[in-house]
This record gives C-alpha cells, structure tokens and sequence, in this order.
C-alpha cells in the first residue's frame, strides 16, 4: 500500500485525556449517585458526548429530559476544560510526535480525526496544532464513529482516497469507522479489544514510515 495520508485518531492515541474524561464524569456521577468505574470509563472510548452521558445514565438506569442533560454535559466540559488546560506537551504520547515530523518531512498528510469537540483547544495546548494539515473533530461531524465521516472528511481534506491513508485509533467504535471507509485501521492499545483492526500494535513507540510500511504491506 503507498500511504500518502495518515489519520490520527486524539483521546487514546496522541495524548491520555481518557483519565481527565474519567475524572469529569466521575464527579457527575457521584452527584447523581450513580457507580461509575475506570472499567465503565473504557466503555466511552471514542463515544461522543451525549453517548458517553446516556451511557453513564443507564448505568444508574437514569432518565433525564433534554435540557437536564445539556446542563449535566456543560458542567462536565468546564471541569474537563480546566483540567486540560493544565496539560503540556509532556503529555503527549511516546513516539508520536517523531512519527508526525517524520511524516511531514517525506510529504505524508497529516490530519486528526477524533470525536471530540474539545480537540483543538488540546492540540494547541500540548503544542502539535502547527503539525496538522487538517483537523476534523466533534464540531465538524453531523455522524459519531462507527459512522465512518470523519476519517471521510480527513481524507478529503488531504486530497487522498482512503486506500491510501492509515486510520490510528484506540476504540474499536473508531477501528470501524476506519473499516467501513475503506481505510486501513491501525488498532492503538489493547489486541483483543481492537480485534476488528487490520493490525495492532501497543502504541507509537519508535514508530516509522518504514515499519507503517512493513505493517500495511
Ligand atoms: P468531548 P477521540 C473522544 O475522542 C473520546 O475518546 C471520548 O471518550 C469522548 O467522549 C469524545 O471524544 C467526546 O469528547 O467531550 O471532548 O467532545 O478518541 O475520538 O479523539
Ligand atoms: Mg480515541
């Protein structure tokens, strides 16, 4: 496969937001009484907002009108929005940044694709916004992954077809996204929990255009 464009996927793969998410949610669940787990945060994996609420919702069998919810999903955001703005660039992931500069040096596109509304005040916040071709998130999707438009929408702005760009995501929700639009799926994380991915490994670590190569054949 010639790869001329790569998708990356932001909470699980290019930084660890998943424990601010956690964090966040975890507040407003103790306020609505309602358990909630690190293990029941790895089920918001790539869900969006309102998916990752009605989820915690039934966790405690819950139901809310839809203002309710719009107010429980503001207070949310502002304690993650505080809690993201203490994040550097010492939070990014190890390998990615390397992997990215690498990739604009041999002219590979390079563009976001994640769920989150909150992805570019992040971007910017661990210092890799400049980096990115294209940013497609939360605010730019009328579809949530297994929806493949995002990744879509990214491949569209680096003027490539999908089979010839590389999708990197940590949720299976995103893995098949990444199927169902023809893209070649890079599983970041967990093998069993990613096994739907054309490949995975455990993350970025030392990764290289020449090993994406090996991996995409
Ligand atoms: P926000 P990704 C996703 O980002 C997260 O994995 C998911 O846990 C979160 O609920 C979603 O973003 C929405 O985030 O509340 O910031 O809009 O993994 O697609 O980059
Ligand atoms: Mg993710």
């Amino acid at each position: 496969m010639k790869i001329s464009g790569c998708i990356f996927d932001m909470d699980g793969v290019i930084v660890d937001s998943a424990k601010h998410h956690f964090t966040a949610w975890k507040m407003l669940a103790d306020e609505l009484s309602i358990p909630f787990t690190l293990d029941d945060n790895k089920l918001l994996k790539g869900l969006s907002r309102i998916d990752s609420l009605e989820k915690i919702l039934s966790l405690g069998s819950l139901e809310l009108n839809s203002n309710t919810k719009l107010l429980l999903m503001e207070k949310k955001n502002s304690l993650y929005l505080y809690l993201v703005s203490k994040m550097s660039e010492y939070e990014i992931l190890p390998g990615v940044k390397d992997l990215i500069l690498e990739l604009r040096r041999e002219g590979v596109g390079v563009c976001l694709g994640s769920s989150s509304k909150n992805a570019t005040v992040i971007l910017k916040n661990v210092n890799l916004f400049n980096l990115f071709d294209g940013v497609v998130d939360g605010n730019n999707i009328t579809l949530s992954k297994p929806d493949p438009e995002v990744f879509l929408k990214g491949a569209e702005i680096l003027g490539i077809s999908p089979s010839e760009c590389v999708v990197f995501e940590d949720a299976a929700s995103g893995i098949e996204a990444a199927l169902s639009g023809g893209f070649f799926a890079l599983g970041i994380g967990d093998a069993s929990e990613l096994s739907r991915a054309n490949s995975v490994v455990s993350d970025l670590c030392g990764m290289t255009l020449e090993k994406l190569n090996q991996i995409t054949g």
